[in-house]
């Protein structure tokens, strides 16, 4: 993919945003067609489904060769990270969209032979597009994004994460959950991880930190936090890979590392 290439692709996929964003906002006071996949609380809409076709019908059509992992099953089942991929939830934060009507995203992160090289995390109902290509920098609308914070410390630092964390998990022992939710100066829970990782891309969170992801929860905000130095992996450091779901930590450069050892001790 060369620059022009990539440009292309990018205002494509912009413009495509946010027209199945205009789609959600119109229909979403309709009748939404809920129903529940892996368990009682994993919702899916008519508009998750219809706005995930939307663009894997508009990226065959534009891009033939492309291939693309969807939250929804319209996409492809790959096996590597060769060629062109879009990585997409069209409705991130599902469980927002469905009750609070707000705090949910679009997210695409594009990749080209496992590199990322455009990411998009649209804010639907705030209308903010936070939107990334690789060495161009990160930016909220038109605003650019700073780079991290540099001299950032655990004690000092906000975190993203929801309440599994304080249960029995697999993942971590929760008495080590605890002692770390007391470490730092606050936490919250959002409640899409887009735009969980589009505020650690921001500055107004420091880490976010989720139990198990799949890589259309994240790939759009990888691709916006590798931008402004934001350090993405799992639990045990390993960076991330856009194939499988795992844990996620994407964090402040300065406090990556101190998250992966905090947890380390209760690590399962
Ligand atoms: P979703 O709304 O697209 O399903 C909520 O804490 C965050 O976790 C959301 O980003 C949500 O994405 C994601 N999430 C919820 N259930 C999930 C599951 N079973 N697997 C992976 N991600 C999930
Ligand atoms: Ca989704």
């Amino acid at each position: 993919m060369n620059l022009q290439q990539r440009q292309e692709i990018y205002e494509t996929a912009k413009s495509w945003i946010f027209e199945a964003g205009n789609e959600i906002r119109e229909h979403m006071n309709g009748p939404l067609g809920i129903e529940t996949k892996s368990n009682p609380n994993d919702l899916v809409t008519v508009l998750d489904k219809q706005t995930e076709k939307f663009f894997v019908d508009r990226i065959h059509e534009s891009y033939p060769e492309h291939h693309i992992i969807g939250e929804e099953g319209f996409g492809d089942t790959l096996s590597n990270v060769d060629g062109t991929i879009w990585i997409i939830d069209p409705i991130d934060g599902t469980m927002n969209f469905i009750h609070q009507k707000r705090t949910f995203a679009i997210s695409i992160g594009i990749l080209h032979n496992g590199i990322g090289e455009i990411g998009f995390v649209y804010d639907v109902m705030g209308d903010n597009l936070y939107h990334a290509k690789r060495g161009e920098g990160a930016f909220k609308n038109d605003i650019q994004l700073a780079p991290l914070d540099r001299k950032k410390k655990l004690e000092e630092s906000i975190i993203g994460m929801n309440h599994f964390w304080l249960c029995e998990n697999r993942v971590v022992d929760y008495k080590v959950t605890q002692k770390f939710v007391r470490t730092v100066r606050g936490t919250r829970t959002i409640g899409s991880a887009a735009l969980e990782l589009a505020s650690v891309a921001e500055g107004v969170q420091d880490a976010y930190l989720a139990l198990s992801l799949a890589p259309w929860d994240v790939a759009g905000g990888i691709i916006l936090n590798h931008e402004v130095g934001g350090v993405a992996g799992d639990v045990d450091g390993n960076a991330w890979n856009p194939l499988e779901r795992a844990s996620a930590v994407v964090a402040n450069p300065a406090i990556h590392s101190a998250i992966i050892e905090f947890l380390k001790e209760g690590r399962k």
